[in-house]
């Protein structure tokens, strides 16, 4: 038992000094210790000279030993793989290659990406401005002053610092940029994330994503707002879509009017995506209001323009069926991971 123990110290102290500065030198560690002509399997041979009343300690002394072998064995592994790694040195190229994770396209992005396309192929530019705007770009120059009732519904959030800078409501503040810098004629695209002080839920975000179109010219007319849009649609959906509009309002479009596709769940049978009606809301239109074109003094005798404005959310959904819109920003793998793969 003596002995047992003055040959494992040696055999320690020995480790302790082992040479690991060749590059073999985790193999010839193992082959000299854990080999099986190695030193761990001989001294467990002295096992059989030990008295069986000190059997037990003599036990656990080897393997404590063993596992500090083994130990020493890793990290001699890891220090040459290292050293091999950074010099560059790859032992064999038919092993195979580490794992990439390939990232996909938001389903946001691919469904903007394509309106962005479809309306270039138009004449459209795009354009993009801040996320923080000042009341004027957001509301005023938009005709909906203070106290107009229409701001009611787009309550949004306010800079503490200075309440005159809010989260824009829409991106109606980027043409509101454009036209005053530039004059007509315009044609923008102008897609972004908007905001608006409501509680989350399935149908509903304090943000969302948008895209605005803005055309103005001489002598744009109705049938143009008509036209272009009808384009948009069967670019998106397919030839085969109908589309309706309906008159609506917006403080900065007159007239105004909503439009509507033909539901591409039912094709007019009833389900609960159109509300059994058989058609679906997809934009809001108009032509631009003249207070809005004064606004940037442009004249509204001279000059006319057509402007409209979707949810991307909203196209989302009809194009890739997502009905909860809290997924499009919780960034959850499992559902961005089905768009892999997908490039429109
Ligand atoms: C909707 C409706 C709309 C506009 C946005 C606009 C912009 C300028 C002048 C006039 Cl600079 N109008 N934008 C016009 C009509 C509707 O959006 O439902 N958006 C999600």
């Amino acid at each position: 038992m003596q002995e047992l123990l003055q040959l494992i110290d040696q055999h320690k102290k020995d480790i302790e000094s082992f040479d690991t500065s060749k590059s073999n030198a985790a193999e010839s560690f193992r082959i000299k210790y854990l080999g099986t002509k190695g030193i761990v399997k001989n001294i467990m041979q002295e096992m059989k000279n030990v008295p069986n009343e000190k059997k037990k300690e003599a036990g656990q002394l080897l393997n404590g030993f063993k596992l500090m072998v083994e130990e020493k064995y890793e990290i001699l592994k890891q220090l040459s793989a290292g050293n091999q790694q950074s010099s560059g040195e790859i032992s064999d190229f038919t092993l195979p290659g580490d794992d990439i994770t390939i990232g996909t396209r938001h389903p946001l992005s691919l469904v903007r990406n394509r309106i962005i396309s479809i309306f270039s192929r138009l004449g459209f530019v795009l354009a993009e401005g801040p996320e923080i705007e000042d009341d004027w770009h957001n509301f005023t120059s938009m005709n909906m002053p203070e106290n107009h009732p229409a701001r009611d519904m787009q309550d949004t959030f306010y800079i503490q610092k200075n309440p005159d800078w809010l989260l824009r409501t829409h991106t109606s503040s980027v043409q509101a940029r454009v036209m005053e810098k530039q004059k007509p004629p315009i044609r923008i695209i102008c897609p972004g994330r908007v905001y608006r002080n409501e509680t989350v839920s399935a149908r509903a975000h304090c943000f969302f994503h948008q895209v605005e179109g803005l055309y103005v010219d001489e002598n744009v007319s109705f049938a143009d707002l008509k036209q272009t849009l009808y384009f948009f649609v069967k670019e998106m959906f397919g030839n085969d879509v109908k589309i309706r509009f309906r008159p609506s309002y917006f403080p900065f479009t007159e007239p105004s009017a909503e439009m509507d596709i033909d539901c591409l769940i039912c094709h007019g049978k009833g389900c609960n995506v159109c509300k059994h009606t058989g058609w679906v809301e997809i934009l809001g239109s108009g032509m631009v209001n003249p207070n809005v074109l004064q606004n940037f003094n442009i004249d509204p005798e001279k000059y006319t323009g057509f402007a409209f404005g979707m949810g991307i959310e909203r196209i989302c959904q009809l194009r890739y069926r997502v009905n909860d819109l809290r997924l499009y920003s919780q960034d959850d793998v499992r559902f961005l991971k089905q768009f892999a793969g997908v490039i429109n």
